[in-house]
């Protein structure tokens, strides 16, 4: 297994510094989508975490003729039902920010109280080659969500995030900490045990 290329299908750069990192020591040969820089975007018409990690790692290794794994993850608040969800990235609109994204989470839970504020962070990877399923994963961490924005770490919903057993958000701990506890960190562990038996 030792030079088979492995494409990292995100156009999401955070998370591929995440997912990188997660894979240092692996004996493949990591790509990511900036060594395909014509691979257009999937648009992501799921309406779960499953469909759209199979839309994503699907064309991208049918594009790539390669082994390729995506990752579509979000947050999920009990408060809202589950929302954001699979709109995670999208949630205060087309061409949002993270802070706009943030803002809005906090804003929706102004009057709701310490013990009603859990919520959970959901990775799922699917991996295919060349077009070909070979298996999706899925890492989840709970925790609940902080009453402001807190810390200079990570992206996304990490400085609102604070997961179970900590009283620091995500953004308030290293790259490290979070990816021990984190959904991605366990998801990726996951689809490592799985590429293992895959590839021997
Ligand atoms: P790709 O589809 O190209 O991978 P994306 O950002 O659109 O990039 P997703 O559809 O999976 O990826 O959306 C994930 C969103 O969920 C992401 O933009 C963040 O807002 C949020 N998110 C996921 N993992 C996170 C994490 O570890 N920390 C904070 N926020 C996270």
């Amino acid at each position: 297994m030792k030079n088979k290329i492995i494409v990292i299908g995100t156009k999401n750069r955070d998370k591929l510094r995440e997912l990188k990192r997660l894979l240092r020591g692996m004996k493949l040969r990591v790509k990511s989508l900036a060594d395909f820089p014509e691979c257009e975007d999937v648009e992501e018409t799921g309406k779960t975490f499953v469909a759209n990690a199979k839309l994503k790692a699907r064309f991208y290794s049918k594009h790539t003729k390669s082994l390729a794994f995506a990752d579509d993850s979000g947050l999920m608040v009990n408060a809202i039902n589950g929302r954001p969800g699979v709109y995670s990235a999208r949630f205060a609109g087309a061409g949002c920010t993270y802070l706009d994204n943030n803002r809005k989470l906090l804003k929706m839970l102004v009057k709701t109280p310490e013990a009603k504020r859990g919520a959970k962070f959901v990775c799922v990877i699917a991996i295919y080659d060349n077009g070909k399923l070979i298996g999706t994963v899925r890492g989840e961490c709970v925790g609940k969500i902080a009453t402001e924005i807190r810390g200079a770490n990570g992206f996304g919903y990490d400085p609102v995030f604070i997961p179970k057993g900590f009283n620091k958000t995500y953004a308030e701990i290293s790259a490290k900490q979070k990816n021990t506890v984190s959904h991605r960190g366990r998801a990726l562990r996951a689809a490592q045990k799985f590429l293992q038996s895959y590839l021997n």
